[in-house]
Parts: structure tokens; C-alpha cells; sequence
């Protein structure tokens, strides 16, 4: 049994050190030179189509560097490359997602806490911005907690052809909360966490609801009013503004678009 027992201990303390990961000071990037050019090109700053790529190839700094080590910063854009939440793919993967999705859930949550976390660059305001780009629309959630967790509840503006705030029994639910999670989902779940306050509203809406008259009632209990594709047609793009300005009028805000919410034309696919 000894023999069996050793190498199930050895295994276990390697993976206890395989967890504890150590990250490259942000400085240490910016020794990569591109070979064949004299050795004087910096991938940080050198050729677009070279080096890292970063968005609009702004400079950039490391997530999870300490604070010491990295620039200030107003506005942050943020990728997060995480679509493991949406729904109608693969069944088999779907579930398997589902557990691991939890969990990136909350590591994109922890980072985001960290990147608005710093102090910012400008004296107009103390905080950095931060524009996330996904992923699919769960992202919005790991956002939110953060956003919570600095602001407190804030009212969402969204822009989706879709509600998004699905309970979980109705759409794609399982059999534990984690898996109630997906891209139809996240804002029941948002108003269920006490994220979001009852002064938001949904702008693009077209797609069909699943229970006509329930899906409705628990958008409003979520906190949502709703503007309907059609009624740009109706009261202009200025009736628009000044709808979603009326609704959040006094309470921090924050704004989360759905690129389905495009007419087809323009974001195919
Ligand atoms: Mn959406």
C-alpha cells in the first residue's frame, strides 16, 4: 500500500505547486527584440503586424502585475476571449462547459477587480474606466460583480435584440445554480445578486420571448423597461436618447451591448 500511497502524495504536492503561478514582471516584455533587425526593434511599440497585438495597438499593461509595476491608466480595454456560456452548441460540450464556465466566470471577475482597481491617471476622476470586450454576453456578469463591488448597484443600459434576463428554469437551466449561467441568463441573475437596481432598460429588442406574457413580468421584476427595435421608427434615434436618459437620470450607469442588436446588414453571423 506504501508503494501505491507515494506516488499519489508526490502527485498531489506537484500539483499544489503547479497552482502557485508566478508571473513575468510586466518589464521583461519589453526586452523582446525581433530578430534580423539589428536587435533595435521593440515589439512593444514596433510594427503592427508584429509583436503582441493588443487593441488598435495601444500600449498595454500586465492584468495581474502589482500596481507598482505598471502605468497609469484613465480608460482600460479589457478583452475577455471567453464564449464557453453560450448556448445551441455542441450538447456534450454545453455540459461540460457549463462547470468549467463557472469557473472563468469568477477569474474574469477577479480581473476586472483588479484592472479598476487602480488608481487612474487623470485628476477628473480617481477610477479607471474599463470597456470589456467579449466573449459571449456573460462577461457582463463577472463586469457587474465588479463593477458592484467599487460602485455599489448601478442601472444597466442594454443594447441587445434579446432580454437577457431568462430565468434560469425557463432557459437552459440545470441541476445547480452554476449552471443556470448562460447568455440568456445573466441578468436575472444580476438582479438576483442585488447588482443591478431597478432603474434599467433594455434598447434593440426584436427576438421572441420564450413564455410571452412570464418572460415579460420577470423582466420587470428584474428591473428592466424596454425599448423595442420597431420603436426607433416611432420616436427617432433622439426619442431613444433621451428614453434611456430619463431612466437611469441619477444613478451610475453602466452600458452593455449586444452585437446582435445591429441590424444583420452590418454584423452578419
Ligand atoms: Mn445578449
Amino acid at each position: 500500500m506504501l508503494a501505491l500511497r507515494l506516488p499519489i502524495a508526490i502527485a498531489l504536492l506537484l500539483s499544489a505547486a503547479a497552482r502557485k503561478i508566478t508571473f513575468p514582471p510586466a518589464i521583461g516584455l519589453m526586452d523582446q527584440r525581433i530578430l534580423g533587425h539589428g536587435g533595435n526593434i521593440d515589439v512593444t511599440s514596433g510594427p503592427a503586424f508584429a509583436g503582441l497585438t493588443t487593441y488598435a495597438n495601444l500600449p498595454y499593461v500586465h492584468c495581474l502585475a502589482g500596481d507598482d509595476e505598471v502605468e497609469k491608466y484613465d480608460i482600460a480595454i479589457l478583452g475577455a476571449p471567453f464564449d464557453t456560456l453560450a448556448r445551441e452548441r455542441d450538447l456534450a460540450l454545453e455540459e461540460f462547459d457549463k462547470a468549467l464556465g463557472e469557473l472563468r466566470q469568477r477569474q474574469l471577475g477577479i480581473y476586472t477587480r483588479i484592472v479598476s482597481g487602480r488608481t487612474s491617471n487623470s485628476s477628473d476622476f480617481k477610477t479607471p474606466r474599463i470597456v470589456t470586450l467579449g466573449g459571449d454576453h456573460t462577461t457582463t456578469l463577472s463586469a457587474l460583480r465588479s463593477t458592484y463591488h467599487r460602485w455599489g448597484p448601478v442601472s444597466v443600459i442594454h443594447f441587445d435584440s434579446h432580454i437577457d434576463t431568462w430565468d434560469p428554469d425557463v432557459l437552459g437551466g440545470g441541476i445547480s445554480s452554476y449552471a443556470g449561467v448562460n447568455h440568456g441568463t445573466f441578468l436575472h441573475i444580476a438582479h438576483e445578486e442585488g447588482l443591478i437596481r431597478n432603474t434599467s432598460i433594455h434598447a434593440g429588442i426584436r427576438a421572441p420571448m420564450v413564455r410571452p406574457k412570464g418572460d415579460m413580468r420577470n423582466d420587470i421584476r428584474c428591473g428592466f423597461q424596454m425599448i423595442k427595435a420597431r420603436d426607433i421608427d416611432r420616436i427617432g434615434i433622439n426619442g431613444v436618447i433621451d428614453r434611456l436618459k430619463e431612466r437611469v437620470a441619477g444613478s451610475r450607469v453602466y452600458i452593455s451591448v449586444d452585437i446582435d442588436v445591429l441590424d444583420p446588414a452590418y454584423a452578419p453571423g
